[in-house]
């Protein structure tokens, strides 16, 4: 008897050479880090606070089964978090009724001309989920805009400045057809119109068939908007939530210029397979180190736990050159 072969094996996963490194101490943040009785904390928006502090806004969900958001402090981004005491924003059905079952996903965008941070997240009401958006210079108040997107409507983030003299929005509607990421512009944050058609989810037996949405806020590079998505896979055993990338133009961020075919991040390691939903990866936020390369994606895994990868926008550009079709940048041709 021959011994099986594995240098195809080999061959076949030396192809697809990690974009994103987990962290060895992931997860970075559990239930048991909280100072508070929680059933779950996952995710997690993120930014760098003035004196290099990173802050993590994390979706904590109680045993009610209802979220909220709670911030963690942290000098390295990695641990010797400083979890706030007491829930940082919490619920307000009374005078937002849109937020009668809990606010989910945080995304924070610093917006240098408002000299605020905008922090987008999912208010869950009755109509199903909606998207909220509140102004903070601290995370310790927050001036509520409330419901800028009705039902149903999430996975949301707002670009860090004016696009052609207009705020603009991303965000993810669904809709008989599907659920695709669209853009929306504001004069003030308030009101918002020019809804446009961004990314559309592919169909049939693709990875990101049917449902994407962004996943954190796009990073502004030299060449484009670069946009991390997630992909849900529906399978007879439950979702498969794994990320994508795109680019968009700098100036016209509808305008897609290029997008990869497969995933780049999908659930491989036990705290990502396993857990109160299994099989998600799910950031919301990241931090850029000093070299302006090196991103820390910080991710939900499994609705559970938070968790930290690391990539290089160098090379994720890269890997859109080399796995990037312009061909496909709005929809699938072979739908
Ligand atoms: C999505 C969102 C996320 C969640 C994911 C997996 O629709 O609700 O908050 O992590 O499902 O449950």
């Amino acid at each position: 008897m021959t011994a099986p072969d594995t240098t195809i094996l080999n061959v076949e996963s030396s192809h697809y050479p990690p974009l994103l490194l987990r962290h060895p101490g992931n997860p970075i943040l559990t239930r048991k880090d909280w100072p508070y009785s929680i059933n779950s904390v996952f995710n997690a928006g993120a930014t760098l606070l003035p004196d290099g502090t990173t802050l993590l806004l994390c979706r904590v969900e109680d045993r009610r089964g209802l979220s909220h958001l709670c911030a963690a402090r942290s000098r390295n981004g990695v641990d010797g978090w400083q979890i706030d005491s007491q829930p940082t924003l919490m619920p307000d059905p009374k005078q937002y009724p849109e937020e009668i079952w809990g606010i989910e996903d945080p995304r924070i965008t610093f917006v240098p001309e408002l000299q605020q941070y905008a922090v987008t997240y999912t208010s869950y009401s009755r109509g199903g989920p909606g998207v909220s958006l509140a102004l903070t210079k601290d995370f310790r108040t927050f001036e509520r805009y409330g419901v800028i997107m009705p039902p149903d409507d999430k996975d949301s983030a707002l670009l860090p400045r004016k696009i052609n003299g207009y705020w603009a929005l991303i965000h993810r509607p669904m809709t008989p057809l599907g659920s695709h990421m669209w853009i929306s512009y504001s004069p003030d944050l308030r009101y918002w119109g020019r809804h446009r058609l961004m990314l559309e989810a592919r169909r049939g037996a693709w990875w990101d068939a049917n449902k994407i949405g962004l996943s954190p806020p796009p990073i502004e590079t030299s060449r484009g908007w670069l946009v991390f998505y997630h992909g849900v896979r529906h399978t007879p055993s439950g979702c498969l939530y794994r990320l994508g990338l795109a680019l968009f133009d700098l100036e016209n961020p509808e305008k897609c210029l290029s997008r990869g075919d497969s995933w780049v991040f999908g659930p491989e390691a036990d705290y990502e397979r396993h857990g109160d939903v299994d099989d998600v990866v799910f950031p919301c936020g990241y931090t850029m180190d000093a070299d302006g390369d090196t991103l820390n994606i910080y991710y939900g895994a499994a609705d559970c736990s938070i968790a930290l990868a690391r990539a290089s926008v160098g090379s994720l550009l890269a890997w859109l050159d080399a796995n990037g079709s312009c061909e496909r940048r709005q929809r699938a041709d072979d739908l």
